[in-house]
């Protein structure tokens, strides 16, 4: 399983030491290698791992170069991936990695005195995003690097990515993100690339020869778009693709009349103003918040992509005119991660339209064979609608084109269809008249379905459901738009990189590159029952289970042994994750304890990674809630160590790669429906975890592959939360029937969590009781209660144990996102890959 790139060639180890010292002298000025420095100091370590960084980074920017010039000869076809959100973690162990130069980097770092893994810990997290859709994007751009696709990820160069969190007596408290503040060497401005960007204004019909009129917009402002680019190294490709992220800027810095005239910090006004487009990653997911600078952020960065999509393709291809339409659909796809993108479509009509020449019927042609997009989820609070009136006022031109998409749409398609059926319009309109006091709406996703040709979920429930639930009309219109694409994760970081020594057992068992051919893990269902084979991999898991508790203690303070169980649920916090059943089944274990202090129960540790979006009220009730519980119990003699729980805080991908490795169970545990596909159930479950989880999302296809006697399957079914919605879900019954969920609720009313604060958490009980629940976590109770005893009572059979946790392993290989990206390759974007052999 060696890794064949050629870099090996174009890098020694006394080259790269040359280098690491050139820059450490050189770039980084005057940084002392002779005189005594201290190797244990931050300073030092950050100016090494900078150093490292622009020394790998000369590799990497001569790749680039050559796949750019490879792709371009070759004149294949490329996807554009348009994202708000990245969320990469860091770059600098999974560059090595995947250019297979950790190994010799090790070395020369070790001559110089320093520990490639603890000087890897100096770099930032790139967290450019939320959670799942974020991460996703990430894990796709290193896949298409990977299989030699020309690919270009476009997205927002923020100032301040996600927030950091830290708990203050319980309470998340957030502060920004910093993480260009030491310098971000991975980054290469284009200013050549620069693009300018109109809004606002008004638009006239300007009557022309033909007795016709054209829409003429005159912008009422300009922006301007910097883009840098993130270099994305393949692993063991020859292919190294680029992230372009666009930093808003204004058009002109300064106003000199007002400078002159003596007003000089509102002649930087202007600059204050455009740069605040680009300052800030929104900090909700699955929920659409309507302000105003976030619909101008999707706007700048779609107008900013497309613009620049098509002046590559002008670039390579000569000039875009209405007989290159069919030439350029085949060379350019464009994919919108969810609908935060979806102003591209419109960008692109108005573009071809207005600057390009294009009759409607031809600009319309191309645009739908160019797009399209991925759903992410079915909550409706998380489905964009923005005002009409704001797209009126800010992009006047756009809406004029998006009513003429739908005028053409319902009269045409939809009239063909259902003939004179206003129900029908309505239901399909991308206009959401609102009707009675409600304003009328733009519906997103609407206009990415009519525009895209097509249209898949994350996973194979979730797709049916976009089917059949979210757009049942549109699945009877077009049958064959709606698709599945099964998300997947990069086994090269979640798994090579962030568990080396669980690689290096695979490495000497699997006789082939498996961080490529993640099926091939599947030969060690063989040793699953091999005693010798369950001891080396349990080892490992051990180990792991050390090096985590070691960073638990640094953390929070916290002892915990790693011999318990390591339960883990790391994601975002939201109620339909269901983080408070979890915390429910805690503190009735807790009570039981207390009730029975012999009762037979082997050790857990119940650790817990989310961040809550800054709005969301109740997600941070529930982050307060866990915290005080676990300072009770963890602090609680009487129940002898058996129960522990840890809230770890500021979770980020740099975190998760500490957590998985460690974990032996995955708590996926959400409302079946709601959680479109899930990641980090993949994660888990690679690195030998056993999922305790819900039929929801991804979990229903990881119980196919690794079989029902390694998961533990709790909960309702999708079509039994339906029936429960049907005849009316009564909380109450739950609560006046099942004694111990009465008593652990009570608890909560109680000071017993919050000494003299009594009260503090019935925001919690209340969420669960009043107003039925939408999330049903007291249905789900006592079948996910159940199914924790089966999994505590099987843990303690350490063969039973070790078989599922490699089993778990071994059968991961569908959610490769490699064959994730195949699957798009093959259903929608039509690519070949290029690569230099
Ligand atoms: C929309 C408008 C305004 C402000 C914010 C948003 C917004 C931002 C982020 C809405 C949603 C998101 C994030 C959604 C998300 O992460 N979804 C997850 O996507 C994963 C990858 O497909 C799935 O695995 C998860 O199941 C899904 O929850």
């Amino acid at each position: 399983n060696s890794n064949t790139s050629s870099n090996k060639n174009t890098l020694d180890s006394a080259m790269l030491k040359v280098r690491i010292e050139h820059h450490l002298s050189h770039t980084l000025g005057d940084i002392i290698i002779n005189n005594v420095i201290d190797k244990q100091c931050t300073e030092t370590k950050k100016a090494y791992w900078h150093a490292t960084s622009l020394a790998l980074n000369e590799v990497i920017t001569e790749k680039l170069n050559q796949s750019q010039l490879r792709q371009s000869q070759s004149a294949c076809k490329s996807v554009n991936y348009l994202s708000l959100e990245y969320l990469m973690g860091r770059l600098l162990s999974n560059n090595l990695h995947n250019l297979d130069l950790y190994t010799i980097t090790e070395k020369v770092l070790k001559s110089l005195g320093f520990e490639l893994a603890d000087l890897c810990e100096q770099g930032a997290d790139l967290a450019l995003g939320n959670g799942g859709l974020g991460r996703l994007a990430a894990c796709f751009l290193d896949s298409l690097a990977t299989l030699d696709y020309n690919a270009m990820g476009y997205g927002i160069h923020y100032q301040h990515g996600l927030f950091k969190q830290h708990f203050a007596d319980g309470h998340q408290v957030e502060t920004p993100d910093m993480w260009r503040e030491f310098g971000s060497p991975w980054e290469i401005c284009r200013p050549e690339s620069t693009q300018l960007i109109p809004l606002y204004g008004h638009i006239e019909e300007v009557p022309q020869a033909d007795g016709s009129t054209e829409t003429k917009w005159t912008a009422g402002k300009t922006l301007k778009g910097v883009p840098y680019d993130i270099p994305i190294v393949g692993y063991n490709s020859s292919t190294v693709n680029a992230l372009r992220l666009w930093q808003c800027r204004a058009d002109s810095a300064f106003d000199w009349d007002k400078f002159n005239n003596g007003d000089y910090l509102m002649a930087l006004e202007q600059q204050v103003h455009a740069e605040i487009v680009s300052k800030v990653l929104y900090p909700n997911d699955e929920h659409a918040a309507g302000q105003e600078l976030r619909f101008i952020q999707q706007y700048f960065f779609c107008a900013c992509s497309v613009r620049d999509i098509i002046k590559r393709y002008q670039a390579q291809y000569g000039a875009l005119t209405p007989a290159q339409s069919e030439h350029f659909s085949s060379k350019v796809a464009i994919q919108l991660n969810d609908t935060h993108p979806t102003i591209a479509i419109l960008e692109l009509m108005r573009l071809l339209l207005d600057e390009f020449q294009f009759q409607w019927q031809d600009a319309w042609q191309l645009a739908r064979k160019v797009f399209a997009y991925t759903n992410h989820t079915l909550l409706p609070e998380a489905l964009e609608k923005w005002p009409v009136k704001l797209f009126e006022r800010v992009l006047p031109r756009h809406l004029t084109i998006l009513y003429r998409i739908n005028e053409a749409f319902l009269n045409e398609e939809v009239n063909a269809m259902w003939p004179n059926n206003d129900n029908m319009r309505r239901a399909l309109s991308i206009i959401d008249e609102g009707g009675e006091g409600n304003e009328r709406k733009v519906r997103m996703a609407h206009l990415c379905v009519i525009a895209s040709h097509k249209v898949n979920g994350v996973a194979q429930v979730h797709s049916d459901l976009v089917k059949s639930d979210l757009f049942p009309e549109f699945n009877q219109l077009w049958p064959k738009k709606l698709t599945n694409v099964t998300n997947g994760i990069t086994p090269r970081r979640w798994l090579k990189a962030c568990n080396p020594l669980l690689s290096a057992l695979l490495d000497s068992e699997i006789n082939a590159d498996w961080a490529k051919e993640l099926t091939q893990l599947s030969l060690l269902s063989n040793k699953a029952d091999n005693a010798d084979f369950q001891q080396q991999f349990m080892q490992i898991k051990h180990q792991n289970k050390v090096a985590l508790t070691k960073e638990i203690k640094a953390l929070t303070g916290i002892t915990v042994s790693p011999d318990a169980i390591f339960d883990v649920q790391i994601k975002r916090l939201h109620e339909y994750k269901r983080q408070h059943l979890n915390l429910l089944h805690i503190i009735a274990l807790y009570r039981r304890l207390l009730a029975d202090p012999a009762m037979e129960m082997y050790p857990q540790v119940f650790i817990f990674g989310a961040k809550a979006a800054p709005g969301y009220k109740l997600a941070k009730d529930i982050i307060f809630a866990i915290n005080k519980v676990a300072d009770k119990i963890n602090n609680d003699t009487r129940i002898h160590d058996k129960l522990k729980v840890v809230f770890l805080p500021n979770y980020r991908v740099s975190l998760a790669e500490k957590i998985i490795p460690a974990a032996d169970v995955s708590e996926q545990i959400s409302t079946a429906g709601k959680e479109a596909s899930g990641t980090g159930n993949m994660k888990l479950a690679l690195n030998g975890a056993v999922t305790i989880g819900t039929l929801d999302g991804a979990n229903i296809e990881i119980a196919e592959e690794v079989g029902n006697d390694n998961i533990f399957i709790c909960g309702l079914t999708v079509d039994e939360v339906k029936a429960l919605d049907q005849n009316g879900y009564n909380p109450t019954d739950y609560y006046h029937n099942n004694e111990e969920i009465k008593a652990c609720l009570d608890w909560l009313d109680s000071d017993y969590f919050t000494p003299g604060h009594a009260g503090a958490l019935s925001p919690i009980k209340e969420s669960l009781l009043a107003g039925g629940d939408p999330y049903k976590v007291l249905a789900d109770f006592q079948s996910y209660s159940d199914a924790q005893n089966k999994l505590n009572v099987a843990y303690q059979d350490k063969k039973r144990w070790a078989r599922m946790a490699i089993l778990n392993t071994a059968l991961m290989g569908k959610f490769n996102s490699d064959r994730s990206i195949e699957d798009y390759i093959a259903n929608i974007w039509q690519l070949t890959p290029v690569s230099a052999n």
